[in-house]
């Protein structure tokens, strides 16, 4: 009897060994079918899916997010036009508690589409947001950049946008707001932002944008004390690809000529001198 009783144990324990062996194997490898199990959180989508979505603004914008390795993101990531161009966060970061509420705020209501190498992490880090109550909505890409490349949709490295061309006078009156027009070219046509520096010292400004880049660009600037300025610019893209500085220099020349100047001080020295010429011409 004794017998009989450890074999049903050992039985049982195999039994319930083998369940939940089965019940995790399921778990992992159904994660595709799961959306309606956190309702509608994630939303799964094929690559097709997200190509449709990430090509055409009139669908709504959605932001894909790639959450790869750095080395993973630099050999190359999708490639969808600004505005609606891949940024990128490790996927560790959402295990932090800081960022991630951080991540919540900065894109509260928006619709993102998480993408990684083959689709699992990219769903990790959905449930991470699902979890969190992430108030816009979750797509995640199913099979990741690789389903992505399989399917023939395009991949890219990024370049930096050009060194910013800038038009204006080089010669301008102190105190008068003068404009200046700033524009560039990026082979990606990524949205770009501008940092202008007009004390030409490469600290004054902060990054101004984005903008498209093949948009040109006026701003205004007022010098308040006359010399020579050197404007420096520079731009960088939706990636962070910084371009070179450009320099630019302008001359806020004295407003008053030298003979304006010491006609002033004569008359303002000499106040009669005036009606005495106009006395000798019989004015
Ligand atoms: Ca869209
Ligand atoms: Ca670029």
């Amino acid at each position: 009897m004794k017998k009989i009783i450890i074999a049903i144990c050992v039985i049982g324990m195999m039994l319930l060994s083998s369940g939940i062996s089965i019940s995790a194997t399921n778990k992992y490898s159904s994660y595709d079918t799961m959306s309606s199990a956190f309702n509608e959180c994630p939303v799964n989508i094929t690559v097709h899916e997200a190509w449709a979505f990430l090509t055409d603004t009139g669908n709504g914008i959605q932001i894909p997010i790639d959450v790869r390795r750095e080395s993973e993101w630099n050999t190359g990531y999708i490639d969808t036009p600004w505005p609606e161009s891949p940024t990128w966060y490790i996927k560790d970061l959402f295990q932090n508690a800081t960022w991630l509420q951080w991540f919540l705020d900065t894109y509260a209501g928006e619709e993102i589409v998480l993408y990684c190498a083959g689709g699992y992490r990219s769903y990790l880090v959905s449930l991470i947001l699902c979890d969190a109550g992430f108030s816009g909505t979750v797509y995640n890409m199913l099979g990741g950049i690789g389903d992505w490349k399989a399917q023939g949709y395009p991949i890219r490295n990024n370049s930096q946008p050009a060194a910013p061309e800038i038009s204006g006078p080089l010669t301008v009156n102190v105190k008068d707001p003068i404009d200046y027009t700033f524009s560039t070219s990026d082979a990606e046509n990524d949205g770009v932002y501008y940092w202008i520096d007009w004390c030409g010292e490469g600290h004054c400004g902060e990054w101004l944008g984005p903008y498209s880049s093949e948009e040109e660009m006026t701003f205004n600037h007022t010098w308040e004390q006359t010399g020579t300025y050197i404007i420096k610019a520079k731009v960088k893209d939706f990636y962070d690809n910084e371009s070179d500085w450009t320099e630019y220099e302008i001359t806020v020349p004295r407003t008053k000529t030298f003979e304006s100047t010491f006609l002033e001080w004569f008359f303002a020295r000499f106040p009669n001198t005036f009606s005495i010429i106009k006395y000798i011409l019989g004015l």
